[in-house]
């Protein structure tokens, strides 16, 4: 009886935990205050009054040109795309919104946003926080649908922080301007290096909030700072961006992450791995279709340390992914290891959607460790091989 009562209340306890990590959690990722902007404003949304006096948007402070947008809505002969929902805000010339956020001084922490471009063409947005900011270009649109997800990461340096959405366009037009919508925050955390992988997050596995509904992946555009980025580990040298995609939409190798590689050696990811000198070294990953209909060929052009090599895509019959290596010996204490894809891919269907190559489950090993697990797996076969001599 008392036995059975401690572990009751042991249970209780873990679940009471459970239930408090799990409401620490959940505070702090996933969609911001009214971050889909379909929480009716006081006066009801409404169009006829556009222009006519500043918006209200519940949750969010706006300055300028700010308006709330609907799905039927039309701008001249166009019809206002809208992300996700019936409502999405614009942002007219010098416009901006910003919400106070709740975070945790020191941490860093990855904004992930849909927008979609309007009437002007050289369209950006720049999102800030108090001393970061970024200017994402809206030019280049990635998907047929009109409209993209896109991260942005950054450190907290309070635990109140004002991030603001602004559009720095000065347009002819006044009411053009970027449409955005959906806007989530996730806390990021650097994965522990693996014993015998020299590869931060080589798996992909940790990155920025992806909605589970939204199909399009969310795309990491340039960030040269290898501490504040959206993909722990891992930069985007490029001045385009790369693709994070999830095992919901999209044929992912390993696990439920992966990198899709998109405009040719436009958009390079990469990581400085830590190695020793005159080591060999063996770089390994996953080279995969993302099951999205891209245009093939598809191959990548794979960096380690000195050496460089295009690798096609050519998998067995029935796999979505191959594994390709690349041998190098380390020259210094950091060597690069980068991806890009070697063509620019559309998908057949539209062809107009940019695809390309993934890469997942990227390892890099010294030479003698690489043996040993091949030891271990010789050791096994040949155990398994006895056992089942015996059991025959
Ligand atoms: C996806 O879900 C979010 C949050 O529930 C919602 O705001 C958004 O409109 C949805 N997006 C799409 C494309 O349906
Ligand atoms: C973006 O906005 C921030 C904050 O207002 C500003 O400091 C920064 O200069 C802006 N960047 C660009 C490229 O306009
Ligand atoms: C591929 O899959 C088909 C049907 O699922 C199967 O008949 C075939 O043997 C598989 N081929 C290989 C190489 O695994
Ligand atoms: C890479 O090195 C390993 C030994 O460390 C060797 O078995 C393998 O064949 C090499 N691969 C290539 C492509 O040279
Ligand atoms: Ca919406
Ligand atoms: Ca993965």
């Amino acid at each position: 009886m008392m036995a059975k009562d401690s572990t009751t209340s042991s249970k209780v306890i873990l679940l009471v935990l459970l239930i408090a990590h799990l409401a620490l959690v959940s505070a702090d990722d996933g969609l911001l205050l009214n971050g889909d902007f379909e929480s009716p404003p006081p006066n009801g949304f409404s169009t006829e009054t556009a222009g006519m006096e500043p918006t209200v948007i519940p949750s969010w402070t706006s300055k300028g040109n700010v308006e709330l947008v609907e799905s039927s809505q039309r701008q001249g002969a166009m019809i206002l795309v809208i992300p996700g929902g019936r409502h999405a805000v614009r942002l007219g010339n010098d416009a901006e919104i910003s919400q106070d956020l709740k975070l945790e001084k020191g941490s860093i922490y990855s904004i992930t946003f849909s927008s979609a471009r309007t009437c002007a063409q050289l369209e950006s947005l720049n999102v800030s926080v108090p001393g970061a900011s970024q200017t994402i270009d809206l030019q280049t649109v990635y998907s047929v649908h009109g409209w993209d997800s896109y991260a942005w990461a950054f450190e907290a340096e309070d635990d109140d922080v004002l991030v603001t959405f602004r559009n720095p366009g000065m347009e002819d037009d006044p009411t053009c301007g970027p449409i955005i919508d959906d806007i989530a925050i996730k806390k990021l955390f650097t994965p522990q290096k693996p014993k015998d992988n020299a590869v931060i997050n080589g798996d992909f596995e940790e990155g920025p909030w992806m909605f589970s509904n939204s199909s399009l992946g969310v795309l990491l555009p340039t960030n040269l700072d290898e501490e504040m980025t959206s993909l722990p580990g891992w930069t985007v040298e490029s001045n385009r961006a790369v693709r994070f995609v999830d095992s919901h939409h999209y044929s992912v190798p390993q696990g439920k992450r992966a990198v899709e590689l998109l405009s040719g050696k436009e958009g390079i990811v990469s990581q400085m791995v830590e190695t020793k000198p005159d080591k060999e070294y063996t770089l390994t990953f996953n080279l995969g279709e993302a099951g999205d209909q891209c245009q093939q060929p598809l191959a990548v052009m794979a960096f380690a340390g000195d050496q460089a090599q295009t690798i096609h895509y050519t998998p067995d019959s029935n796999s979505s992914f191959q594994t390709a290596s690349l041998n190098f010996t380390a020259k210094a204490d950091r060597s690069r290891v980068a991806f890009y894809s070697v063509y620019y891919n559309t998908r057949s269907d539209d062809r107009t959607s940019l695809c390309g190559p993934v890469v997942d489950n990227v390892r890099v090993r010294g030479a003698s460790a690489a043996w040993r697990v091949g030891l271990n797996g010789l050791s096994l076969t040949i155990g398994l091989g006895l056992f089942m001599l015996v059991t025959a």
